[in-house]
């Protein structure tokens, strides 16, 4: 009896000293588990007299019940001491300031084309879309090039097969228009444009341009000036002037480029943005258009020359490799 005592003490003992969880299911091994030290003590029953054995049977299973139940009691404790601490070390801090969220924003050039859109738009010019793969009959022929022109090797143009052509200029969209409206018309198109270029600072082999014509009754080049006045102003303040020189494309007559200047700009410099002119006779006899009664004009210009002038940008690269660094300056 003595003996079972002895051992529910040193059990109580162990209980009380072990640290943490793991510690005690030890403890409970080393007492109450199948060999363990209160079981071992059942094996010595057969070993008494008769009289003897229920009592101590009923002490053992006493004294296991009573260490049980204090280990019972000391798992809870440890536990919640346990979680509390893993809590702890777990705690969110609510105080502290979040992460900001990065906005996206459109791209310069995108804000560049919303403008323009909305620019011509007012002015009466409806917006339409032509294909970027363009059949070379639209982005050549239709635009009054004699065969084998040599101002279609200028545009070096990327070839898919030999009817198909990555739009060399957005003018391609003109024969598409003729073919189904009749004038009076005004159509412009903003798109993106492919020429084998020597790439560098003011050329890339992908680029965006404008294109705008209008045909009705009487246009001269005085519409024309008077056009890309309020569209140059529109686009780049008050001051800006616009210049015409000279030019030649197959689908124009006369034909012009056309620069324009701010003293707010580049000093005041004249800055080319594209070329212009008055629609050739040709294409609008080719179209059934009477060009005794009907006249036109057409202008195009690159769009990336607009936010180079507008924000001193030296090179048009920029606006084509999506660092952000650069581009999170166009708000
Ligand atoms: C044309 O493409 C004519 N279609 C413009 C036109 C339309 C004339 C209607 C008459 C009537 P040009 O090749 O000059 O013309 O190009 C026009 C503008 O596109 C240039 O002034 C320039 O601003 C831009 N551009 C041309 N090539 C590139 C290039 N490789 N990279 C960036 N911009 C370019």
């Amino acid at each position: 009896m003595e003996q079972i005592t002895h051992v529910q003490n040193d059990a109580i003992a162990a209980i009380q000293a072990a640290k943490n969880t793991e510690e005690l299911r030890a403890v409970e091994l080393d007492f109450l588990g199948k060999n363990g030290k209160l079981s071992a003590l059942m094996k010595g029953i057969g070993a008494l007299p008769n009289d003897q054995k229920p009592l101590f049977g009923a002490k053992i299973n006493e004294a296991k019940n009573a260490v049980q139940s204090m280990l019972d009691a000391r798992v809870q404790d440890l536990k919640v001491g346990e979680l509390s601490k893993q809590f702890e070390a777990e705690r969110i801090d609510i105080t502290m300031p979040g992460r900001a969220p990065r906005y996206g924003r459109e791209h310069v050039l995108q804000q560049t084309t919303n403008k323009i859109k909305r620019v011509l738009g007012s002015m009466g010019f409806v917006y339409k879309e032509s294909p970027e793969l363009e059949d070379f009959k639209y982005n050549f022929d239709a635009l009054n090039y004699p065969p084998d022109h040599p101002a279609m090797d200028e545009q070096d143009t990327f070839y898919v097969t030999d009817d198909k052509v990555l739009r060399t200029q957005c003018t391609a969209l003109q024969g598409r228009v003729f073919e189904s409206t009749e004038p009076p018309l005004r159509v412009f198109t903003v798109g993106r444009t492919f020429r084998n270029e020597a790439v560098d600072r003011t050329h890339s082999h992908t680029f965006h341009q404008v294109d705008c014509f209008m045909i009705d009754r009487g246009i001269s080049m005085a519409h024309l000036k008077g056009t890309l006045g309020v569209f140059a102003k529109a686009m780049f303040g008050d001051e800006v002037k616009v210049r015409f020189r000279p030019d030649f494309f197959p689908f124009v007559e006369p034909g012009v480029d056309y620069a324009i200047s701010s003293p707010k700009l580049f000093n005041g410099r004249w800055v080319e943005l594209g070329g212009a002119g008055l629609i050739h006779p040709n294409i609008l006899e080719k179209y059934n258009i009477d060009s005794r009664e009907f006249s036109g004009f057409a202008f195009g210009l690159g769009v990336e020359r607009i936010p180079m002038m507008a924000y001193g940008v030296d090179d048009l690269r920029n606006f084509l490799e999506n660092d952000q660094r650069f581009l999170a300056q166009f708000a």
